[in-house]
């Protein structure tokens, strides 16, 4: 019987080189590796840096995906990938080449110190609900409506990445 598919969110974030070029590369890389099979991607977007650290902006995006890893698997995988596209250990918040979330894992919910389900800045950041109500817009994450969260958000600087650049 084949494995059973969950259906998983991923938020990328690039502030470092080609970020959005870093961006198609992950998602590309983690559909080929079966990590998860990449359903839908949204645009990649250009967002102000979030947090205590002063950095350029970020190239963000999400996705949705099938994956047949149990969580901590998908989270291994993901931080193997990371490392192989060259992100080196960092400070906390501070720019990455890339950073791959898990933002929920089908209905689980977790609160362990190595991985919290949903992930827990989902709802506070415009550079994940912007992305995921783009693809997602009906979705219920934890009881809450995604497009409602991400039209109450303050979007301020939020645009979709320049297609120049
Ligand atoms: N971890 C726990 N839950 C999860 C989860 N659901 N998904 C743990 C992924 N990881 C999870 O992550 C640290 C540890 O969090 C992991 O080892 C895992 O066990 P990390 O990626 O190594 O470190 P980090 O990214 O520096 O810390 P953190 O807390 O994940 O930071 P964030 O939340 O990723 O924030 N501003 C904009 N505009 N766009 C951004 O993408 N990103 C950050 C980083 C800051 N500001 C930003 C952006
Ligand atoms: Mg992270």
């Amino acid at each position: 019987m084949p494995a059973p598919e969950t259906l998983v969110g991923l938020g990328l974030g690039s502030n470092l080189g080609d970020a959005p070029g870093n961006i198609r590369h992950a998602l590309a890389e983690i559909d080929s590796r079966g990590l998860a099979k990449i359903a839908a991607a949204s645009k990649i977007y250009r967002t102000p840096p979030w947090g205590p650290v002063a950095q350029p902006p970020f190239a963000n995006a999400c996705a949705l995906g099938l994956t047949t890893l149990a969580p901590y698997a998908l989270l291994a995988a993901l931080k193997e990938l990371e490392r192989a596209m060259g992100r080196e250990a960092s400070e906390r918040w501070g720019p990455r080449l890339i950073d791959l979330d898990i933002l929920f894992y089908g209905e689980r919910s977790l609160d362990e110190p190595g991985l919290t389900l949903p992930h827990k800045h989902l709802f506070e950041r415009a550079f994940v609900l912007i992305p995921l109500a783009e693809i997602a817009p009906d979705l219920h994450i934890a009881g809450r409506s995604v497009a409602k969260a991400a039209q109450a958000i303050d979007a301020a600087g939020v645009e979709i990445w320049p297609a120049r650049d």
